[in-house]
């Protein structure tokens, strides 16, 4: 069985956190960029993979994984050398845990109803993330102490959390915190970033141009 991993992935999307990840890991990687305006995404031979017919997904040794974080997760125990991830049995691993389902359950609704206009107010009590303030405020103090949200130590936590804020930031879906914009501009900074990034605009502009 081979150790390459398959990457299904599309520039304009959330792909771009696996993709980030994935350079993070620096594992071995092939990409399928699925076109969306001719909703390969939807094709049965994708369908397949992820029954959503969303991207991103991996598939690695004959398992498929779904989802930016699970991906980022998975990825950083599967390449511990990387050392992206807290091990079980330190104390940090709970508080990376913490952020990396914050991230997925809190930060990413909680900003997608905001640019949908779809208040919560009324139901705070019942939806996970409460209200999309809290959400800010939480992440807000977190990043205080920084650098990353585990202190000095950078984890796919940021990966996750980091290209959640960036892309809110770069789409005003975020409000523009000293605390956020001075963690993204660290984030961007490393290398498996911005190597992710040249790629992505590379595939993007392929698609655009056919
Ligand atoms: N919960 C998924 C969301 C994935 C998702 O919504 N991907 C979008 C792009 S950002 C997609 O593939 N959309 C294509 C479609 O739904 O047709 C994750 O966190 O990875």
């Amino acid at each position: 069985m081979t150790d390459t991993i398959v990457f299904y992935h599309n520039p304009f999307s959330r792909g771009r956190i696996a993709h980030w990840m994935l350079e993070e890991v620096e594992a071995s990687y092939r990409i399928e960029v699925l076109n969306f305006d001719t909703r390969e995404q939807k094709r049965p031979d994708f369908l397949a993979v992820n029954p959503m017919g969303k991207v991103p997904a991996i598939e690695h040794r004959g398992t498929v994984v779904t989802e930016a974080a699970a991906i980022c997760a998975y990825l950083a125990d599967v390449f511990p050398s990387a050392g992206l991830a807290p091990a079980c049995d330190e104390p940090e691993r709970g508080t990376y845990l913490r952020w990396l389902f914050f991230g997925a359950g809190c930060i990413e609704p909680s900003v997608i109803d905001h640019i949908l206009k779809r208040s919560s107010a009324d139901a705070a009590r019942i939806v996970g993330y409460g209200n999309y303030q809290d959400v800010l405020d939480t992440l807000d103090r977190a990043l205080g102490s920084g650098p990353y949200l585990l202190g000095e130590r950078f984890t796919a936590a940021d990966v996750y959390v980091g290209s959640l804020l960036g892309w809110g930031l770069t789409t005003l879906s975020v409000e523009a915190r000293p605390s956020f914009e001075s963690y993204v501009a660290r984030c961007n900074e490393r290398p498996a970033y911005q190597r992710s990034f040249a790629q992505c605009e590379e595939l993007g502009r392929k698609l655009d141009f056919g």
